[in-house]
């Protein structure tokens, strides 16, 4: 059966592939599984319907058959134990490949989202000036880490896989993406990434969305 996945009616990054429906959609265009969108608007997605898939009303979300579920980690992982392509067959290198994914989503993502968060909701508090630099901090301490592991190496642990795909997909956001120059590997990582043709696939899909919202409004 055909999943379908949801993702914003009209996102707010305006079609740069940062909704979380990117990790999916660029999941299922790695290992080849056709999908549909469904999409949905703010308020959507705080109604009854959505919310009984989606306990906290956020996109994105994955159907197929009977199964549904939410959280852009697990619906990769799902993805990723279903098909090949995602996660070597060796037990121990596929439990690291899954280490990175906990890591994408947690030690690596936690200070970028941080900071974006409070760059969008206090920048004209009067602390933001002195805590920018210390937020700025943690993001470089975490980029230092990862470039410092990853070193001249192509991906994080071997061939590519569903942790390369999630920790390339936050290092775009622009709390990561905006220290990327001075992390040389890692900008070539992220490029590595996106020049990937199933990257391009799942963001000219997620990008013809805001095309065509944009005509139509
Ligand atoms: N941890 C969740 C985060 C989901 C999330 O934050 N989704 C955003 C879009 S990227 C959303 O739906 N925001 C709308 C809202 O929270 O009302 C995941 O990775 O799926």
């Amino acid at each position: 059966m055909t999943p379908t996945i949801t993702a914003f009616e009209s996102s707010p990054d305006r079609g740069r592939g940062l909704a979380r429906d990117m990790a999916v959609r660029w999941a299922l265009e790695e290992v080849g599984q056709p999908y549909d969108v469904r999409l949905v608007s703010f308020a959507e997605m705080k109604q009854p319907a959505h919310l009984s898939i989606h306990p906290f009303g956020q996109i994105p979300t994955y159907e197929e058959s009977d199964l549904a579920l939410f959280e852009s980690g697990a619906i990769v992982l799902h993805i990723a134990e279903r098909h090949a392509g995602l996660l070597p067959a060796d037990a121990d290198a596929r439990a690291r490949a899954i280490a990175w994914m906990f890591a994408a989503l947690t030690t690596v993502q936690a200070p970028i989202v941080e900071r974006e968060g409070f760059i969008l909701l206090e920048k004209d508090r009067p602390w933001f000036a002195e805590r920018l630099p210390l937020l700025d901090g943690r993001v470089r301490d975490r980029l230092v880490q990862l470039s410092a592991r990853l070193g001249d190496a192509d991906w994080l642990d071997g061939g590519f896989s569903a942790g390369d795909l999630l920790t390339v997909n936050v290092l775009r956001r622009p709390a990561g993406a905006n220290f990327l120059g001075e992390y040389p590997n890692l900008a070539a990582f992220v490029a590595r990434g996106e020049a990937r043709p199933a990257f391009r696939r799942a963001f000219a899909d997620q990008h013809a969305v805001f095309a065509a919202a944009s005509a139509g409004s």
